[in-house]
């Protein structure tokens, strides 16, 4: 196996579209012959991190689960792609401290008013009725990333397509000659 592994971290508000980046990253990567595995924030809280709730105790170690998890798919050479809320700066940068060399940090950088509109799942609109207390974004902080290696954003007020998003990832992953 000639592929060196890393860790491409997708962090930003729920509603932002991480896992629909994930998921197209994963079909790119796939369609590329590079192995990858998604982990996902929302999914592994059914399985892995299911004792876990959204108190910001719960949070970092979800978060350091996760971070774990996807250095124990990086070495096994795989290119793992991690897509969690992950709030808070110091426990993306305990994760990536897990593999200083081989971790990206994504900023998926929506406007919240645009996450809350998509809601795709109501969370929102409980959250602004009261009946989810501490929901990101809303009555618990986001952190954005200062040293992250990729923003994506709307530009002219237009959302990249998730084809468009994943190329941005596909791009930087190139240029360091992970593809
Ligand atoms: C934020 C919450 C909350 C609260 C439930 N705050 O967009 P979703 O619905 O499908 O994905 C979100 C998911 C967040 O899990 P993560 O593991 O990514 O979060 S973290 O990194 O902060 O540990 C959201 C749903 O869970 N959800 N309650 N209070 N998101």
């Amino acid at each position: 196996l000639n592929q060196q592994g890393c860790v491409v971290w997708i962090t930003g508000l729920s509603g932002s579209g991480k896992s629909t980046l994930a998921c197209s990253l994963g079909r790119t990567l796939h369609s590329r012959g590079k192995l990858s595995y998604v982990l996902d924030g929302d999914n592994l809280r059914h399985g892995l991190n299911k004792n876990l709730g959204f108190s910001p105790e719960d949070r970092t170690e979800n978060i350091r689960r996760v971070g774990e998890v996807a250095k124990l798919f990086a070495d096994a050479g795989l290119i793992c792609i991690a897509s969690l809320i992950s709030p808070y700066c110091k426990d993306r940068d305990a994760c990536r401290a897990l593999l200083p060399e081989n971790f990206f940090e994504v900023f998926l950088n929506m406007p919240l008013e645009l996450c809350e509109e998509r809601d795709p799942k109501g969370l929102y609109k409980l959250a602004r009725a009261g009946k989810i207390k501490g929901f990101t974004g809303i009555d618990d902080p986001y952190e954005p990333p200062s040293n992250c290696e990729i923003e994506i954003t709307q530009k002219d007020g237009i959302c990249p397509t998730p084809n468009e998003m994943a190329g941005q990832v596909v791009s930087y992953l190139e240029d360091k000659g992970y593809l």
